[in-house]
């Protein structure tokens, strides 16, 4: 057995005109509550320090860096490693990071029980568009303010076992679990901050990205047998909701833990690394089962080709 109590630290809404340091003190509770139950680590939502600012169309550079980390641990931040440091929780979180030669990315990070970062991820599948898109319900300018992470799906031993992350949109890109599944992954934590409804497909509401929410997280943890724990940034912000959702899947892909709010909200579970033993060695045995012969689309082509006749 090797038993990692998890806690999803769901986040509610975070208001554009809400501080740092007042999200600060609810991931502070967060990782408190956490610690009652008993967990070794929490997980919070991507871009946990902020608004989901993606969805303002802004031109002013500087308007856009007051949205950005330039230092992890920074200033706000150093409450919160403090506090999970003393209470032995490694956690997990998502923030914008500006490097020190100006790259902008959409970043996790995993802090260990020591709180020191171990791991760090940019996310690579960035949703949305550029420019302002009249056409559209609401913006979702990722590919405007975030370049496309440049570390890959990096997987780390930390907490006696092998853990990855992404973020999102990555979760819906089977190529994401399965680079990370390549390195042998256990758990695969990530946050997200997905809109309750299209902005191109009116129709298509909360109930239907739940739907697909769930189907790519089962998908993933299932087909790589891994652990997966999914967070949200969920609820009214500004007059845009976003899902909840936050749940725990195992490497069977089943859902063992999931949230019933949009609120801050924390879904814990006892998560055994061995369970991804027995779909590795067996159904899912890479090195015995697949082809990668036939594979070569995959990672030689980026769009649609169609057979000509
Ligand atoms: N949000 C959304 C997500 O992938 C999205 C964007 C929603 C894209 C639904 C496609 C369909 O969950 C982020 N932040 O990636």
């Amino acid at each position: 057995m090797r038993t990692i109590v998890v806690g999803g630290a769901q986040l509610g809404p975070i208001q554009k005109a809400d501080s740092r340091s007042a999200v600060v003190d609810r991931m502070i509770a967060l990782v408190e509550e956490a610690s009652g139950r008993d967990c070794d680590l929490v997980v919070y939502p991507e871009l946990a320090l902020t608004t989901f600012f993606p969805r303002w169309y802004m031109q002013d550079q500087d308007e856009v860096d007051q949205w950005f980390e330039t230092a992890m641990p920074g200033p706000d931040t150093i409450p919160l490693f403090d506090k999970a440091r003393d209470l032995g929780i490694a956690m997990s979180f998502g923030y914008a990071e500006l490097t020190s030669d100006g790259r902008h990315y959409n970043t996790s990070v995993l802090a260990d029980k020591h709180g020191q970062i171990v791991a760090r991820y940019r996310k690579v599948h960035l949703p949305g568009h550029d420019e302002y898109d009249p056409e559209r319900s609401h913006q979702h300018l990722e590919k405007r303010y975030f370049l496309p992470g440049d570390l890959g799906f990096p997987v780390t031993r930390a907490l006696g076992g092998l853990f990855g992350m992404c973020i999102c949109n990555d979760r819906r890109w089977p190529e994401t679990y399965r680079v990370m599944g390549l390195q042998g992954v256990e758990m695969i934590l990530l946050g997200y901050n997905t809109p309750s409804v299209n902005s191109q497909k009116p129709a298509e509401g909360s109930q239907d990205r739940l739907f697909h929410h769930r189907l790519v997280l089962q998908a993933g943890a299932y087909q790589n047998s891994t652990w997966v724990v999914a967070v949200a940034k969920a609820g009214d912000e500004d007059g845009h909701p976003l899902i909840g959702g936050s749940m725990i899947v195992n490497p069977d892909g089943k859902v063992v833990a999931e949230a019933v709010s949009e609120a801050d909200e924390l879904v814990v579970h006892a998560c055994d690394l061995d369970d991804c033993t027995f779909g590795k060695q067996t159904i899912f045995d890479f090195a015995r089962h697949r082809r990668t012969e036939h594979y070569g689309l995959i990672t030689g082509q980026t769009g649609v080709v169609e057979p000509r006749d």
